[in-house]
């Protein structure tokens, strides 16, 4: 097929998924187009064999590396929309997909304003704040709303999120799901077996996020300090964003301030979490997580928040653990449980490995094609 992806260019789940999922379909011989306001965050292998159409490549966006640029100019707008609507008349695409509504939505109703009938099959995927945010704002949702609905197949990563983004909107129907999914290849079982195995060694607990608010940071920080209370721990913060000051002075005025290890942005995040006893998510909503499913992979238990699309990708006492928003002593108690009994430790290890060998790249890929057919 001709297929043309729409998506941010920065570190955002909806960019890798976009940016992974269009250099998969390449690879399994279609014809993909890739098309961004800059040049994707982290770099660009010509050889990954999609071609790749970047409106400004000489461009560096001054916000954070995992924020979205949503906020384009008329005129940059309509310029991208131009180049597609060039790409689709050249190359016949048979279909033209987005990650992230904002401001994709709006170019893929212009390309059916301009092309009804003749144009590609338009596909929509909803991620996150695109839902939560962007369908709270008057001034945006109904323009919104209108513009999902010219689409020939809108899809989301989670039937919580579904029905989120079908309430939200007013939508007369219920977004499709296809879940996320990860390279398996790079996420991995740690090789060493059971990392509870050696009772000397403090418990390793990660937390990775561009600390938004909506990540609620101080509650990594509040949680760990409650779990290093009754044990030896250690806490490995990965990302950065605005509220990870907060979190580091929260920390440094505590006793455990030599616990914490401050890694940054890192491009890879696989060794982070291989070796790690807990991942911890504390956000107010999420979408899916992609980081938990990372985590899960490489057989690290996650404690998280039970909210939106979470417990469709973590299940209590099976592959984690789950905590209500607000609780962080009942998450405490259920931290500190798992990591003084290594045997549960390990079947949740060996449990996560089993769930998250379900959303590889093939299984996700696959299940775009098929939404690609007419
Ligand atoms: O909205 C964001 O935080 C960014 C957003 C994105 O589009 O980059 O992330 C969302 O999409 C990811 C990929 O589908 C999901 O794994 C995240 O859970 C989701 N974030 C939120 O819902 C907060």
């Amino acid at each position: 097929m001709r297929i043309g992806m729409m998506c941010h260019a920065s570190f955002g789940g909806s960019a890798r998924i976009g940016i992974e999922l269009a250099i998969a379909l390449a690879g399994r011989g279609h014809r993909v187009h890739l098309f961004t306001r800059t040049t994707p965050l982290g770099g660009w292998d010509r050889s990954n064999g999609v071609i790749l159409h970047t409106l400004l490549p000489d461009a560096v966006d001054t916000l954070h590396p995992a924020t979205l640029h949503t906020s384009w100019s008329a005129d940059d707008l309509q310029r991208y929309t131009e180049d597609i609507l060039q790409v689709i008349a050249d190359e016949r695409l048979d279909v033209l997909h987005f990650h992230y509504a904002v401001p994709f939505a709006y170019v893929a109703q212009n390309v059916r304003r301009c092309l009804g009938g003749a144009a590609p099959r338009l596909v929509g995927t909803l991620h996150g704040t695109d839902v939560t945010h962007c369908g709270k704002d008057p001034a945006v949702a109904p323009k919104l709303a209108a513009a999902l609905r010219c689409l020939d197949v809108l899809t989301t990563v989670s039937c919580s999120h579904a029905k989120l983004a079908a309430s939200t909107f007013n939508l007369p129907f219920r977004p499709r799901v296809i879940s996320n999914f990860i390279d398996l290849a790079r996420f991995k079982p740690c090789p060493e077996a059971s990392p509870l195995s050696n009772p000397e060694r403090p418990r390793r607990i990660v937390h990775v996020s561009n600390f938004r608010p909506i990540k609620d940071t101080p509650s990594v920080a509040r949680i760990f300090l409650g779990i290093r209370e009754r044990l030896e721990a250690e806490l490995w913060l990965v990302g950065s964003g605005e509220d990870l000051p907060a979190v580091r002075e929260l920390l440094e005025r505590s006793d455990y301030a030599g616990d914490v290890c401050y890694a940054g942005l890192q491009r890879d995040v696989a060794p982070f979490l291989c070796g790690a006893d807990l991942l911890l998510v504390t956000s107010l909503y999420e979408s899916f997580c992609l980081v938990a499913l990372e985590a899960m992979a490489c057989g690290v238990p996650v404690l998280a928040t039970r909210v939106g699309g979470l417990p469709e990708v973590v299940m209590q006492g099976g592959t984690g653990l789950l905590f209500p928003l607000g609780d962080n002593a009942g998450a405490v108690d259920q931290a500190v449980a798992l990591l003084t009994d290594s045997a549960r430790h390990e079947a949740m290890r060996q449990a996560d490995i089993r769930h998250a060998s379900g959303f590889g790249v093939e299984q996700g890929v696959r299940a775009y094609e098929v939404l690609y057919q007419p």
